[in-house]
């Protein structure tokens, strides 16, 4: 297949998947075309069957804000007919679908299928606010596809904004080969010099993460126990969080790394993993520690619960029960305790890898061409209407 696949560049976990499914993908043989506003932050490199297309919105004085969405329409148009696309996928609903929406009713009488995957907060917290609600719940009905990363996204989604939509859950997936344990001595020294216990968080450090209740919880894990604290990622929580390190007294014991490329070498010397967001559609980066062998203590909330198995991989919580989730995290960081974890959150992980998720894409295309193909045909070749179920 020829597929198009638009998505946010920056550090995200929408725009990590798909990067990821651009490579997976072409490794199976598709030839994929990324259009977006700049190369996606993780992708490794363009090679023969994967093409990055650069959308460039001009600013002019009279725009107050560029109208990326029309350039990114623009775009996609041109990319449809010069590379023959057979599909256009876009990850996270505002505002590529309605780009999406826009490129297929452009090319009309031609016609190409778009899918949406939606991630979370294009649902959860963006998407519902009354500026983008309709606009949102418009994209979804247009799509020809739409997909959710997990159950409680599904469901949600059917709830608030298109209850006739057909959505099918596809789970985030990791690169187990990629994204697995490689213990490196000198990373571990690097940050833990006297063998202390290695926490971990992974996020774009925004409001939803709440990057102050990870270092507040690591304040109460080293009040009982020798330990270390690795950020990894970057955003706007940053600075409160490092200020809020400082205040507590604990800034020489936080790490703040910043976005690094390899952030399978740095899981791989850490013991635990802290997520406790407010809200979480998936959470992928517990899955990319649990493949690396680090268990996940996190709040109970959206699809965190269908990832990981309270006791097995990790740990659950009520959003800001800060000292609930200090106990959990030294609960399992219980050195006995803690080897068994590290192999359940491997073997979780390879229910979420690849191997398995990429065909699960690759079937709802053929499957969403071949209806729309079907749905053409019977209107006489006069577009397509949203999927309802
Ligand atoms: O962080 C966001 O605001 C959006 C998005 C992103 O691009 O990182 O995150 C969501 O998508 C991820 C990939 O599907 C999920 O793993 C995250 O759980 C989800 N974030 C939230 O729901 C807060």
């Amino acid at each position: 297949m020829n597929v198009g696949i638009t998505c946010y560049p920056t550090y995200g976990g929408s725009g990590i998947v798909a990067t990821e499914l651009s490579q997976c993908l072409a490794q199976r043989g598709h030839r994929v075309h990324i259009i977006s506003s700049s190369m996606p932050s993780r992708l490794l490199e363009l090679g023969e069957r994967i093409f990055f297309h650069e959308v460039e919105a001009m600013a002019y004085p009279l725009f107050e804000y560029v109208p990326y969405d029309l350039a990114l329409a623009t775009k996609m148009v041109e990319v449809i007919k010069r590379e023959n696309l057979d599909l256009l996928h876009v990850h996270y609903a505002i505002p590529h679908a309605i780009s999406g929406y826009l490129a297929r009713e452009m090319i009309h009488p031609r016609w190409v299928p778009v899918i949406t995957t939606l991630h979370g907060t294009d649902i959860t917290l963006v998407g519902r606010d009354h500026s983008y609600l309709p606009v949102t719940q418009f994209g979804l009905r247009q799509s020809d596809g739409v997909t959710a990363v997990s159950h409680f996204l599904k469901e949600a989604t059917l709830e608030e904004f298109c209850s006739e939509c057909d959505i099918r859950v596809i789970p985030n997936f990791v690169d187990v080969d990629r994204m697995q344990r490689r213990f490196s001595p000198e990373i571990h020294r690097r940050f833990a010099p006297r063998g202390e216990k290695i926490l971990v968080h992974l996020s774009n450090f925004r409001p939803v993460k709440r990057v102050d209740d990870v270092v507040r919880v690591f304040h109460r894990v080293q009040q009982q126990i020798p330990a270390v604290l690795l950020m990894i990622g970057d955003g706007v929580e940053r600075s409160n969080a490092q200020y809020l390190a400082s205040e507590l007294g604990i800034g020489d014991s936080v790490f703040f790394v910043g976005m690094v490329d390899a952030i399978e070498n740095y899981l791989s010397v850490c013991d635990v993993m802290l997520l406790p967001s407010e809200t979480e559609s998936f959470g992928l980066a517990a899955l990319e520690a649990m493949a690396c062998g680090v268990p996940v203590v996190a709040t109970r909330v959206g699809g965190v619960p269908e990832l990981i198995q309270e006791g097995e991989t990790g740990l659950l919580h009520p959003v800001g029960d800060v000292a609930g989730m200090a106990q959990a995290a030294v609960s399992l960081l219980a050195e006995d305790r803690l080897r068994q974890l590290r192999i359940n959150c491997r073997e979780r992980s390879l229910e979420y890898s690849a191997q398995h998720v990429a065909p699960l894409y690759e079937a709802y295309y053929r499957e969403t061409i071949e209806k729309g193909v079907r749905s053409v045909r019977t209107r006489g070749n006069s577009g397509t209407v949203g999927v309802t179920r």
